[in-house]
């Protein structure tokens, strides 16, 4: 192989957010801007001589072009043996799989996964280790360090790679695998559930509609849910994945998935709906006539995976992000396991699943998965959903009433303030962590403070220390406001106002949730001061 030595000058914002680097395509096309990325990233790694690689991307605008880009660098630092999914497209938790799988060194996903994508829109590069999981903290701040000083990357010169068929090739030493993404994903997910119950379930007249967004999971959904489960052809919809999403956002929200939310409200809806996002790892929930939120959904998930032959000897414990409602909380304290809150980002899962602590996990921002794999994974969630209904035999909403009844319910709503100025959202979060240490015991819109901190994050497992992971006010009675920037936006600042509110009489679980959120937001507003601080007098996105 002839490697060329390129000299580069560093980029100065290449810092991976909570998911990876993610910039606009523009940034992303200038020259040398993936490649020094990407060369950072192998500066950053030891001891992967001759080790493999697995390569992937959710076929947004650019996939094809820095695929290209990474099986040549990746030869001339000298991976071993690099499996690219064929096309380029590799769900992320497909690939997560492919990693722990093949014993892997590593992989690298392309994807910006919710944003939207196209020459206008967002582009990303993650990293993910042996674990099949997201690069920790330690290492995302290596390759940013390495960032700032790159002078020159290397690079394979050869002709591209033929990414679309299956087989083999060979760069001097290394060897490109062009593989088949969707085989052993939707084999594991047959080893995780009970497929013929589904099959039967599907069978019996019971509908659903899974919409892929245009995103990574077309390929995935159709061979899961119509070849091998049998559900009517067209089931799946919107199942090709487009460079641009087909213009839309592969956001899984009632926002964003606007058409399904319409369909299962509809009085023509099937039984079942389901979404997923730009790379496979979301997952939107909605029953016939009702939505379930991811917070709830998560719950559900955990008191009833018992359900499914993989968890049927149970759970050993269940983790949430902090901005995720308590609802998983109530259930891990009545099944007696524990229960661990963790920063926004599916990176702090994994050394709790890793050691065995927890076996579910999940985010309020429409993320759930379990140890199969050490990313949320959007698929795994619906089949574990139709699963459970393919035993209790009841509706979705059936399901999620009797829930509350058991457990409460905790009315959960987010509002994001998008592309704000970065000054204004800054200066917010100073202005509300200057008033912490006074707030414990004061009333806001009636609700008595019980505690308020900036919340810090003690790894139990490798004793790292995360701070400033967002600001969370909890009140008496369990409702709860928690206050964060975006750590994947790409212009300007995000600010995201988690809403929360616990209820326990059941003749006050069917109130709309924005309603029933009145007090929670007049504290948030009171307490932020948003409208000041940016000039914003209502949300952009409410989910
Ligand atoms: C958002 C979500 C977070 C999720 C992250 C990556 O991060 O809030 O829960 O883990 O996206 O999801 P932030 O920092 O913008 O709030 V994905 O599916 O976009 O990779
Ligand atoms: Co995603």
């Amino acid at each position: 192989m002839t490697v060329k030595i390129i000299s580069t000058t560093p980029f100065t914002d290449q810092k991976p957010g909570t998911s990876g680097l993610r910039k606009k395509v523009t940034v992303f096309a200038q020259d040398h801007y993936a490649e020094n990325f990407i060369q950072s990233t192998f500066d950053s790694l030891e001891n992967f001589q001759g080790k493999t690689l697995v390569l992937g991307g959710d076929g947004r605008y650019l996939n094809r072009k820095v695929i290209q880009s990474v099986i040549k660098i990746a030869a001339a630092n000298g991976f071993g043996r690099i499996l690219v999914g064929k096309g380029g497209i590799t769900s992320t938790p497909a690939a997560s799989n492919l990693i722990r799988q093949n014993k892997a060194f590593g992989g690298i996903i392309l994807s910006a996964s919710h944003n939207a994508g196209g020459p206008q829109g967002d582009f990303g590069i993650k990293f993910n280790i042996s674990n099949g999981g997201p690069a920790p903290e330690k290492l995302t701040e290596a390759i940013f360090e390495h960032s700032k000083t790159i002078t020159q990357y290397k690079i394979a010169d050869c002709a591209d790679i033929d990414i679309d068929t299956l087989g083999t090739h060979q760069i001097g030493d290394t060897v490109v695998e062009i593989i088949d993404p969707v085989k052993d994903y939707a084999a594991l997910m047959e080893g995780l559930f009970d497929f013929a119950a589904i099959r039967n379930l599907l069978q019996s007249g019971f509908t659903m509609r899974f919409d892929a967004m245009h995103a990574v999971t077309g390929p995935y959904a159709t061979e899961i849910f119509e070849k091998r489960l049998g559900a009517k052809a067209g089931s799946v919809f919107n199942a090709v994945p487009l460079e641009d999403f087909g213009g839309h956002h592969p956001d899984p929200n009632i926002v964003y998935a606007h058409e399904l939310y319409e369909e299962l409200m509809s009085d023509h809806a099937p039984d079942f709906g389901a979404a997923s996002d730009g790379d496979g790892d979301r997952n939107l929930i909605i029953g016939k006539g009702m939505y379930i939120a991811p917070s709830d959904s998560l719950a559900v998930l955990a008191a009833n995976a018992h359900l499914a032959p993989a968890y049927s000897k149970g759970i050993a414990g269940i983790a949430r992000s902090m901005p995720t409602s308590c609802a998983a909380d109530r259930v891990a304290e009545k099944l007696k396991i524990g229960m661990h809150e963790t920063p926004t980002g599916w990176k702090f899962f994994g050394n709790l699943l890793d050691t065995g602590l927890v076996t579910i996990c999940g985010e309020e921002s429409a993320g759930t998965g379990s140890d199969h794999v050490r990313e949320k994974d959007g698929l795994w969630a619906v089949l574990l959903w139709l699963n459970i209904l393919a035993v209790r035999k009841q509706s979705v909403a059936e399901i999620m009433h009797e829930h509350w009844q058991t457990y409460g319910r905790n009315y959960y709503s987010r509002h994001d303030y998008e592309e704000v100025a970065s000054d204004g959202a800054n200066a917010l979060m100073d202005a509300l962590r200057a008033k912490l240490p006074a707030l414990k015991g004061t009333a806001v819109q009636g609700m008595v403070v019980e505690a308020a901190d900036d919340f810090a994050y003690h790894d139990p497992v490798d004793h790292s220390i995360s701070k400033h992971q967002g600001i969370r006010i909890l009140f008496e009675g369990g409702s709860r406001l928690v206050v964060r920037l975006s750590g994947t936006g790409t212009a300007g600042a995000t600010i995201r106002i988690y809403l929360e509110r616990y209820e326990a009489d059941s003749s006050k679980h069917d109130l709309e949730t924005q309603s029933a959120l009145t007090s929670q937001i007049a504290a948030a507003a009171e307490l932020t001061e948003i409208t000041r601080y940016t000039g914003r007098e209502k949300p952009s996105v409410i989910t």
